[in-house]
């Protein structure tokens, strides 16, 4: 915590607290019928997107999961087009040809959300590949699940990573469930950071519910793959607040394990950690909250007031085409 900054703190908590507005919002739109197809959200799970983007820049890579907002604000995708991409519009970050689940803005590093479940690790190994060829120092992070633990694709990804030592940081967001299956039905692994071991690199397992410890654990492993020192496996235990899609009616969790869950909140532990040591003030957080609400506000405005993609976009910016 002492290494941080104060503008490293402001940020974290800017991306935090605006993760969580953007997703409430986003909850409240697809309960009011205003969004189209499947939305998953991350509100819950911000301390680990902005702790391990604290240690990144603009430079280095992310591949994200079907539940990317949280990853794509962190890594600096801008809210508007964020949110028009939500409603298929075509100021999107998409041209709204993407939607929640297929987010992506290279310019940012942000090489895509992503529905197909695992498929992230492969992805991952591409830009790693391509720092190590090239000599830079660009990391990958690649996110995924505690269920897309359980798909080959992120078995071959550590092992090509490790035999190849790429510069990929793999972060397994251990939320407790994959759709509704709890992590112990579907892991034969206690932590799934274990593992590491059998890919021969460096796994840890942090509470990822504090947002420093997140931040510390990835510093490292950002660092080792910086040196060219090759992949490290990060585990981070936490807790999606919403189901896993919006309209998932959660028969699967009892109101006390939501209610122990939301009291270890992670935007609530950082605000009394840092107020109670001096180092950020109760104002001064308000303030980025009434900021982070007043950017969403803006955000639906912008997307609400933009047009829908023209009929003749339908064949473009696809692969391949019938005519
Ligand atoms: C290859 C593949 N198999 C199954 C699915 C259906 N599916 C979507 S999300 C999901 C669960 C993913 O769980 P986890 O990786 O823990 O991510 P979480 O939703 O908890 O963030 C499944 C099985 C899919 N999208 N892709
Ligand atoms: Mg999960």
């Amino acid at each position: 915590m002492a290494e941080l900054t104060q503008d490293q703190l402001l940020w974290i908590y800017d991306r935090m607290r605006l993760i969580r507005e953007f997703e409430n919002r986003a909850s409240a739109l697809f309960a009011a019928g205003k969004l189209p197809g499947f939305v998953h959200l991350y509100a819950g799970e911000e301390a680990i997107g902005v702790g391990i983007m604290a240690n990144l820049t603009d430079r280095d890579f992310i591949t994200s999961t079907h539940r990317g907002h949280g990853h794509c604000i962190a890594k600096g995708v801008e809210v508007n087009g964020m949110m028009a991409e939500l409603y298929g519009k075509a100021t999107g970050s998409c041209k709204g040809k993407g939607g929640s689940m297929h987010i992506a803005d290279v310019d940012k590093g942000m090489l895509g959300a992503n529905g197909i479940v695992g498929a992230g690790g492969p992805l991952a190994c591409g830009p790693g590949l391509m720092a190590k060829v090239k000599g830079t120092d660009q990391v990958t992070i690649c996110f995924f699940g505690d269920g897309a633990a359980e798909q080959g694709t992120m078995h071959e990804s550590m092992n090509l990573a490790s035999i190849w030592k790429l510069p990929v940081v793999f972060v397994c967001e251990n939320n407790g469930y994959a759709e509704s299956t709890p992590v112990h039905y579907h892991s034969a692994s206690k932590d799934i950071a274990d593992r590491a071991t059998a890919y021969n690199m460096p796994g840890f397992t942090v509470n990822g519910t504090d947002v420093f410890a997140v931040y510390e654990a990835a510093h490292e492993a950002v660092a080792r793959a910086r040196r060219g020192e090759g992949p490290t496996l990060l585990e981070a235990k936490g807790f999606r607040y919403f189901g896993h899609f919006e309209g998932d009616p959660l028969s699967y969790r009892t109101e006390e394990e939501i209610a122990k869950n939301k009291s270890n909140d992670p935007i609530d532990q950082f605000r009394r950690r840092v107020i109670d040591r001096e180092l950020l003030s109760a104002a001064t957080l308000d303030e980025i909250d009434a900021r982070s609400k007043a950017a969403i506000d803006a955000a639906v405005e912008f997307a609400e007031a933009s047009p829908y993609p023209e009929l003749s976009e339908l064949m473009t910016d696809v692969y391949v085409s019938y005519r």
